[in-house]
């Protein structure tokens, strides 16, 4: 009923030139799977070549990041007005890494993605507990504050262009992926969040990735989920090979 998406996330990694060369890849053997969504988030350098790249594929085009507003005296910010000019579909917004090296708030978030929508862009709204927050018991309370202040002041009909992303912290670039039960668990809770505050019919068309180490060898126990929409993957998004065997 909800169609997958696999996402890569290739993070502060690889040169116009290297980009171009993994989109050839992947355009040569994922060209036929439509039966999926399959993004790719280059860095912004990369992200107009990219696009010219894949014009005519079924493969979409993601920003790892934006700002909220569409102009103005923002030094070193891109806005969702310009990655749409740039060729880009999506934006992920709120990553952990945004969260926790750049000091990203559940409010500016919320920002980003009402800005994204604004555009007719699709955000990718990244949420996830710490590994202290889990051992502390806190995890439920966590991603009940990332994703009602997130998503505070959306209605039905934007929360159907929503993707969330549920990225443990601790298991990002870690190795350490979530065991499918842990998974499954906090997707089913996110699910139950989005019934809440929106309603039963739209949790359950909101498509929710599981992100954190996801590897050719884990992704189909994750992918077996009854909650498990897809992938966000980072680590294994850079090599053609992997990647291509994560969206098959
Ligand atoms: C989590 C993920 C991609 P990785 O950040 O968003 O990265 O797969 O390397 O853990």
């Amino acid at each position: 009923m909800r169609k997958p998406v696999i996402a890569g996330n290739w993070k502060l990694h690889k040169t116009i030139p290297e980009a171009l060369e993994l989109i050839e890849a992947l355009k040569k053997d994922l060209a036929d799977k439509t039966d999926i969504d399959i993004v790719v988030a280059p860095v912004f350098t990369a992200l107009a070549p990219t696009a010219q790249s894949l014009k005519g594929s079924p493969i979409a085009l993601a920003a790892q990041n934006c700002y909220f507003e569409n102009s103005g005296a923002f030094t070193g910010e891109v806005s969702p007005a310009l990655l749409k000019d740039a060729g880009c579909s999506h934006v992920i917004v709120g990553h952990s890494e945004r969260r926790q090296l750049f000091g990203e708030t559940d409010e500016l978030i919320n920002h980003k993605i009402k800005a994204v929508l604004a555009e007719g862009l699709t955000p990718i709204f990244c949420i996830g507990e710490t590994l202290e927050e889990r051992e502390s018991d806190a995890m439920m309370d966590v991603l009940k504050r990332q994703v009602t202040v997130g998503l505070n002041g959306l209605n039905e009909a934007q929360m159907l262009n929503v993707v969330v992303a549920y990225e443990p912290v601790w298991a990002i670039g870690t190795g350490k992926v979530a065991s499918t039960d842990q998974a499954q668990e906090a997707h089913a809770f996110i699910r139950g969040l989005l019934a809440g505050l929106f309603s039963t019919s739209i949790a359950e068309q909101v498509r929710i990735l599981y992100g954190g180490s996801v590897k050719p060898d884990n992704v189909d126990g994750l992918m077996a989920q009854t909650d498990i929409d897809g992938t966000l993957v980072g680590g294994a998004s850079l090599k053609a090979a992997d990647f291509i065997r994560i969206a098959r």
